[in-house]
């Protein structure tokens, strides 16, 4: 365990991959600072470049002492082993793993339904080929992974993977959210299949842990540059 407080770095204006760290950071008490927030994202891309060995692909990453590690589901499982934030016995740690790549799997599908073709062009370049990718996820995808985390709280509730939070309910509320921001009239009619979802976002938006946290300016509302964007048009509407 580092006696520093850790290093975050991850894009300065969105909530992103970045959110999923903070959430389980300031739930757990754990001292970090927001490097790119503090600096900006030049910064960020510099201290990226600069970093031997231990490289990371992209944000986010998370400095410790020395050493420097990135996927988002690979910081919260070393948050969880350290921190208290995850699960200690080996099973459910790996299940509350496998649930936060899966949830690493939807985001990065949020992302592609506005971006289906390449990353780099704008949506405006690729808006037929996004209503296409934003049907079949309205339809099939979110049902399919929602129905999922339902069904996992249905077998095991009310906490996804343990008796009491850990980081990955933490990142289901945030999925909840991003998707609530980006597609709320889907979002809205699948609301009476997620009962037990929906309850676990409102339990986590109430934990006392992140109570100061969710109303600071920390908290980084969704926008239009995130991975969670509302377009009205791949809502199903008009
Ligand atoms: N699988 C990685 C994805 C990381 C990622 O795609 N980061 C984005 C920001 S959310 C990025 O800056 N990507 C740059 C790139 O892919 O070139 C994770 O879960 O952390």
């Amino acid at each position: 365990m580092a006696d520093e407080p850790y290093d975050l770095w991850y894009w300065p204006e969105i909530p992103g991959r970045g959110e999923f760290v903070r959430l389980a950071l300031e739930a757990g008490g754990i001292a970090y600072r927001d490097r790119a927030r503090e600096e900006g994202s030049e910064a960020l891309v510099k201290d990226m470049r600069a970093r031997l060995g231990e490289r990371p692909f992209a944000p986010p990453y998370l400095l410790i002492g020395d050493h420097c590690l990135a996927q988002t589901a690979n910081i919260l499982l070393y948050l969880g082993d350290h921190h208290g934030v995850g699960l200690s016995r080996p099973y459910p740690r790996c299940f509350a793993h496998q649930l936060q790549l899966t949830i690493a799997d939807i985001v990065a599908e949020a992302h592609n339904v506005h971006h289906p073709v390449a990353m780099s062009a704008y949506y405006h370049d690729q808006k037929a080929e996004a209503a296409r990718a934003a049907k079949s996820f309205r339809a099939e995808r979110m049902p399919k992974f929602l129905g999922y985390f339902e069904a996992v709280l249905s077998d095991r509730g009310p906490w996804l993977a343990g008796e009491r939070w850990s980081y990955v309910d933490l990142s289901l509320f945030q999925l909840i959210e991003g998707l609530r921001y980006a597609f709320p009239r889907r979002m809205k009619a699948l609301a009476p299949t997620l009962p037990l979802s929906l309850a676990l976002r409102d339990r986590v938006a109430k934990l006392p842990e992140l109570a100061d946290y969710l109303s600071s300016e920390r908290r980084i509302p969704f926008n239009q540059d995130g991975i969670f964007r509302h377009y009205p048009e791949l809502d199903g509407e008009k």
